[in-house]
Order: structure tokens, then sequence, then C-alpha cells
């Protein structure tokens, strides 16, 4: 078990101010519980709306270099991560979003061998990554050990994944180590960022995406955490533009449902660079659901064929506005 650094406040059980409220004060942006008793997500990313989850339990408080850190139990929903105020992973939902950004490009391509995760740090995209019996190497450089060492701590059932022999950890900016490494690395890149404000800002403009494009192989593919339609449009639209003019294969946009992101949806974008085509709505690399769990990451929850050829229909509205980009 890793040991968390000396930084950290363990409060009392339920530690929560007299009126009953759990609140957690941020320098950076503000965890305030609206209803006692209550966790509300409360952001500027999405103004005018909380979704809030009963609190069993304050588990963990810390602060690490980059980031506020938390974890609570919640009565509906598991154990929940949460990072400057924002919720990362519920033990409930976590599937949908780790098995989609995942099992979306690497059912993409045949026999992906060599895979970068960028952030990640909870493990998860590593527990699915894991299932794909071509891939021979994992490297994933996540910024904030905390995270990981929470993950480890907290939510064994995620960190599993970097039980895996061939999880390489890096602790470190993730911009700056694919810069280092050789042009044409990985088959395959998947960026688990959290929202673009914060430690995350960067994992969204243009420059990151060039980086990305040069240390993938030709027709490599790369999956990126993309907002949700329902809240983030304008972001979305810009992402989309900049990924147009530089991954030269194809590129896509996917969502799906996570009760506990903000709107209850999250999207991804699936990027190939020029070479072997890419037809991402069309698996055909499939997951074979029996072989693909070991005893310890259990099968999978969410993801199937069925469902990642619907994550690339979208509504008229979102549509409209990606396919002009
Ligand atoms: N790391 C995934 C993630 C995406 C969006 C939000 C939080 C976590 N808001």
């Amino acid at each position: 078990m890793a040991e968390i650094g000396s930084d950290v406040k363990r409060p009392r059980d339920g530690e929560q101010k007299s009126n009953g409220s759990v609140s957690v004060e941020a320098e950076s942006n503000s965890i305030s519980s609206i209803i006692p008793g209550w966790f509300s997500e409360i952001s500027p990313m999405w103004p005018g709306e909380a979704h809030s989850l009963k609190v069993e339990r304050i588990l963990f408080q810390g602060k690490s270099d980059f980031q506020n850190v938390m974890v609570f139990q919640s009565s509906t929903y598991g154990k929940v991560l949460v990072l400057d105020g924002v919720i990362q992973l519920t033990e409930r939902d976590e599937c949908a979003y780790q098995e989609m950004i995942t099992h979306l490009p690497l059912c993409s391509i045949p026999n992906p061998k060599k895979v970068l995760v960028i952030g990640g740090g909870d493990g998860g995209v590593l527990r699915e990554v894991a299932r794909h019996l071509s891939v021979e190497q994992i490297d994933i450089c996540e910024i904030d050990k905390m995270v990981v060492d929470v993950s480890k701590q907290f939510f064994p059932d995620v960190a599993v994944g970097f039980e895996d022999p061939r999880v390489k950890l890096h602790i470190g900016d993730g911009i700056a180590f694919m810069k280092a490494v050789p042009a044409g690395t990985y088959d395959a890149i998947i960026v688990d960022s959290s929202d673009p404000i914060g430690p995350a800002q960067e994992l969204f403009e243009k420059p990151f995406f060039e980086t990305v494009a040069k240390a993938l192989r030709p027709g490599g593919v790369v999956s990126t955490q993309a907002e949700s339609i329902w809240l983030h449009m304008h972001i979305i639209e810009g992402i989309v533009a900049n990924c147009r003019q530089i991954f030269k294969g194809s590129v896509n946009y996917a969502w799906t449902t996570v009760p506990t992101y903000p709107s209850g949806v999250i999207g991804f974008m699936l990027c190939s660079t020029e070479g072997p085509s890419v037809d991402f709505k069309h698996p055909s690399n499939p997951i074979d659901a029996d072989k693909n769990h070991s005893k310890s990451s259990g099968p999978l929850k969410f993801y199937n064929s069925e469902i990642h050829t619907a994550a690339f229909c979208l509504p008229t509205f979102a549509k409209k506005v990606i396919d002009n980009q």
C-alpha cells in the first residue's frame, strides 16, 4: 500500500460543519455543499447547475502540488474521487468512462502493441488496456503522484491496472514525456484528462495535439477526453477544428453516459494519423468478452461492439457543429 504524503489531512469520521454540510476549502475553486450532508459539484465549467451526491463519510482530504484531492463514501455510488471539487470517478459508474475511452481506440486497430496513457493516475484506463492481449508495453505519464497513491489506497478495483507487468509508471508532465519519445513510438495514445482548467488545460490545446500526432506511428490512434455535448459545444468545436488540421487520417467524436459527470454524458475525440486507414465506427479488433478478463479485473461491464458503433451517432445539434469543422 502506498504511503500518502505528509501534507494529507485525514478528517475524523464524517467531519462536518455545525450546520451539517460537508465543505472543503479549495484555492482554485470552491467545493461547497448547498444541501447539508451532500457534496455539490460547483464549477465555472457548468455554470448554473450542480449535481449532488449524499455523503456518508469523508475518507481522505489532501493537497498535492497540483490540486486538492478528496475521497468520500457516497450513499448511492460507492466511493468517489474528487479533484479540485470535480468528480473524477465513482465506484459505480467508472466502468462506462474507462472502458469506452480505452476500447474505442484499441478495438479500432489491429494488434496494438505500444500504448501510452496520459493522465489516468487512478489506473482504470490501464486496467482496460491490459485486457488487450496483443499489447506489449503500457506507459503511463501522470503528473500527480497523490492521485496514484490515493487510488491504490481507496480504489483497489481501479488501481489494479498498475499491477500488470507491462505497465511502466512515469510521474511527470505528459507533454514533456511525449516530446522526449522518438517520433512514431506508439500505436495508441489515450488522454484521460480532467477539465481544461487547472493542470489539464494544456491537454486541450493545439500544440498538445501536434505532440500527440508526432508520438504516434502512421495509422496510430488517439482517444482524448472531450467534454459534454450539452455543456461544452464551444470547446468541442475548437478541439475538432484543431484535430482536423493535425490528424490526416480520420477525426471523429463519440460519447457515452456517465451519470456522475456533469450533464451525465462525456465525449471522446478519436483521431488517427496518416497511414493505414482507421474506421473507428466499426471495430475491426473486437474484444472477446470471455477471454479478456483476469480474476483481478473482472469482466467488461459496459463496453460491447454494439455500443462502440452507437457511440458515434450524434444528436443533430452536435452533428451540425462537428461535421462543419
Ligand atoms: N478524467 C475524466 C473526467 C472528465 C471530466 C470530468 C472529470 C473527469 N469533469
